[in-house]
């Protein structure tokens, strides 16, 4: 066993063997090929590109796992399945990043296309964090009543504080909520915006507008943008990781319904692409099913469990 199945040989913690149950890249006809050949042969390398589309992982990530095996069996031959999945887990691993420590006092703005769990996110991050934390909730998704209701009765359900104004534009809510918090010394605060498709530029550039507004109504404060992604959208989650990144400079991803898909590959070409850590993944519709990314237990759950 090598070096990288070694280190993350540990039991998988449960909630990722809840979310990735159905998730993994499925490597039976790899290890197939392996045990016939002991050669990194080309059935090999065709099994693990079928495995990886059919997951989700994509061409471009695909090929380049690939001409990373290709470069290392130059350098030390791969003769079984052990150090095929070795080498894997480490092109894996250059994948993923830590996500930031944050300090005390936070704002958290949320944002996504239609229907990936956003506000189902603050509701569980709120329960999360009031525990020794003092949470905020904005709502400034405020084109429908709805949407606020919603989000109300989340922040009923643990008792934190709630701001929204419907007679107010988004930026507006922002400004005013941020305000009320500073004055009302609140250590986090969750922002809640309505969901918009990446490629109605006009929604992208209000969600701009409202990104900037937090600065200029609160001062310093460490900000977070986290791109809520549903991971049984498949590939159309590359393109909104891109359009949503230039919007707003997403610095962390939450990957939502990973309970719900078999491709949860998808993470892979997305952490590539945009380069920023998974903060959170959601695994349910619970207010407790909300689990930081663990890098080791997922790698090992998506990878190693298919076989
Ligand atoms: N299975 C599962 N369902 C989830 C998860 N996260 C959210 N959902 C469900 O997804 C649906 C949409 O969630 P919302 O939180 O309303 O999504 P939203 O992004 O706020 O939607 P809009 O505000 O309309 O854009 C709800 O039925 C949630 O219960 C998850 O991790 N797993
Ligand atoms: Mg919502």
């Amino acid at each position: 066993m090598g070096f990288f199945k070694n280190l993350f040989s540990k039991k998988p913690k449960i909630s990722y063997e809840k979310a990735l149950n159905r998730s993994h890249v499925s490597l039976f006809s790899v290890k197939e090929a392996m045990d016939k050949h002991h050669i990194l042969h080309q059935d090999v390398l065709e099994a693990l590109e079928d495995a990886l589309l059919l997951s989700d992982v994509g061409i471009d990530t695909s090929t380049d796992m690939i001409e990373y095996l290709i470069e290392n069996n130059k350098k030390t031959p791969i003769c079984d399945y052990e150090s095929l999945l070795d080498v894997v887990y480490q092109y894996v691993d250059t994948l993923f990043m830590d996500a930031a420590n944050l300090p005390h006092k936070h704002v958290i703005f949320v944002v996504g296309v239609n229907g990936v769990g956003k506000t189902t996110t603050i509701g569980k991050l709120a329960h999360q964090k009031s525990k020794d934390q003092k949470v905020m909730i904005i709502a400034a998704d405020t084109f429908r009543a709805a949407a606020i209701d919603q989000l109300r009765v989340w922040a009923e359900k643990s008792d934190v504080l709630f701001y929204t104004n419907p007679s107010k534009d988004p930026s507006s809510v922002i400004f005013d909520g941020l305000k009320l918090a500073k004055e009302k010394d609140v250590d986090v605060i969750l922002i809640d915006t309505a969901g918009r498709l990446q490629n109605k530029q006009h929604l992208m550039a209000e969600l701009t507008k409202m990104r900037q507004m937090i600065p200029k109504a609160y001062g310093t404060i460490d900000i977070r943008t986290y791109l809520v992604l549903d991971a049984t959208t498949g590939q159309n989650g590359v393109s909104q990781a891109k359009l949503f990144h230039e919007a707003t400079e997403v610095t962390d991803l939450v990957i939502t319904k990973l309970d719900g898909t078999s491709k949860g590959g998808i993470v892979l070409p997305i952490v590539s692409l945009l380069k920023v850590p998974i903060a959170y993944i959601g695994i349910g519709e619970g207010i407790d099913d909300l689990a930081l990314f663990d890098k080791e237990a997922f790698m090992q759950q998506l990878i190693d469990h298919g076989v």
